[in-house]
């Protein structure tokens, strides 16, 4: 071959390649899931990702005319880590929707980018107010810490709790939690002596609770991330707290479904007020968990699962809606407003927040075909989250 037909060859095979691969291009529709799958929040990923593969199992990959290419990078909860991974995402494999984000500090290193890139990121398990509004490309399927808290702070006091330690992890979630747990208790009379908070990475609850027994409240309240609940109540029981006639309460990441059973009887009575329990009892939860379990038979679902589940969903729909022709800021609208059926009961994506508006339940742990599961006792119905700016 002379030089000159070969650089011809050559050009002519690059310029087919480029078409080959806008082909697949917008034959496409890539999400990526950002997750830590490593860690210390490893479950959060792994409950995720199962879910977001059942969705896809359930649904189909081809959606709109469109093949869905799931994506998945494991952000070892580290934020730089997930930031670059999303930049990687947009830039490289052009996602057209971000989503995961196991906790909020790897959210918030993403929001700029989703909004530099204007590429939508669906917010599957952190759980700080804030989130939403660090930028206007977030839907949040999760949930607010504000919005499981301020029902505790309801329910404690007309049970019988009126003095409180707080005890929660040192950062966006656990100070939600603190603030609106405290503002509402004590709107109804309650009385917060102390609030502990306690590192979220490798965090020793020992001096903490030492100090909760001398205290001696009639509750405690705590939150710490999924996947940390077990060590808080095992350390809680092993100090005899319980006996000393101090009631563990919070939200239910404290009694993580992922982690319940291995908690053993002393978790029997805890009350808890949260947005999903594995237990819930509709027609369509019944579904999703065996279908769960039948797919992940070590696993059980927890509320990261479902806001994993439910935000897959959100984007299924959005593609739908646009016909697969949608770029970012079509998708973003097509996401907003939907209205459906969760396995955590009804649920809608509020238009003008984009955050997530769901029942809040009331459950406490109880023994069924031996084994322990939030058993739901009360609702408030239809809660939005009580942490946006006014
Ligand atoms: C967050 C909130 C993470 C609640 C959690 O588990 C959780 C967060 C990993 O926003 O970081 O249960």
């Amino acid at each position: 071959m002379n030089k000159r037909l070969f650089i011809h060859a050559v050009a002519l095979a690059a310029a087919s390649l480029a078409a080959s691969n806008s082909i697949a291009q917008n034959n496409t529709f890539k999400i990526g899931l950002i997750l830590p799958m490593t860690g210390q929040q490893a479950s959060t990923g792994r409950q995720i990702e199962a879910a977001a593969k059942l969705y896809m199992a359930q649904n189909g990959d081809t959606v709109a005319g469109k093949k869905v290419e799931l994506i998945v990078k494991d952000d070892t909860s580290i934020p730089d880590v997930t930031k670059r991974l999303a930049q990687e995402l947009i830039v490289s494999d052009k996602v057209n929707v971000l989503a995961g984000f196991g906790i909020t500090p790897s959210a918030l290193a993403t929001a700029p980018l989703a909004t530099k890139s204007k590429t939508p990121m669906v917010v599957m398990a952190a759980a700080t107010s804030s989130i939403t509004q660090a930028s206007p490309y977030v839907v949040r399927t999760s949930f607010t810490l504000a919005q499981a808290a301020v029902a505790m702070g309801d329910w404690a006091p007309k049970n019988g709790i009126k003095k409180v330690v707080t005890l929660v992890s040192d950062y966006g979630p656990g100070i939600d939690a603190e603030k609106y747990f405290k503002e509402r208790f004590v709107f109804n009379g309650g009385q917060v002596s102390e609030s502990l908070r306690v590192p979220l990475r490798g965090p020793d609850f020992a001096p903490f609770l030492q100090k909760v027994r001398d205290i001696k409240p009639d509750a405690l309240f705590v939150f710490v991330p999924s996947g940390a609940g077990a060590a808080v109540m095992k350390q809680f029981l092993e100090r005899g707290m319980d006996k000393a006639g101090i009631k563990l309460i919070g939200t239910g990441d404290i009694t993580d479904d992922d982690q319940l059973n291995d908690m053993g009887d002393g978790a029997l009575g805890v009350v808890t007020s949260h947005h999903y329990s594995t237990a819930h009892p509709s027609a369509v939860n019944k579904k999703f968990v065996d279908a769960f379990a039948k797919a992940n038979p070590s696993l059980r679902p927890n509320f990261m699962a479902v806001g994993g589940y439910d935000g897959m969903r959100v984007i299924y729909e959005a593609l739908k809606a646009t016909k697969g022709q949608g770029g970012g800021d079509a998708l973003l609208a097509a996401m907003k407003g939907q209205i459906f059926e969760s396995p955590r009961g009804p649920m809608f994506i509020d238009a003008q927040t984009r955050d997530v508006v769901h029942n809040i339940y009331l459950r406490k742990v109880e023994k069924k075909d031996g084994q322990l599961y939030n058993v739901e006792f009360d609702v408030i119905k239809d809660v939005k989250d009580p942490g946006k700016a006014k």
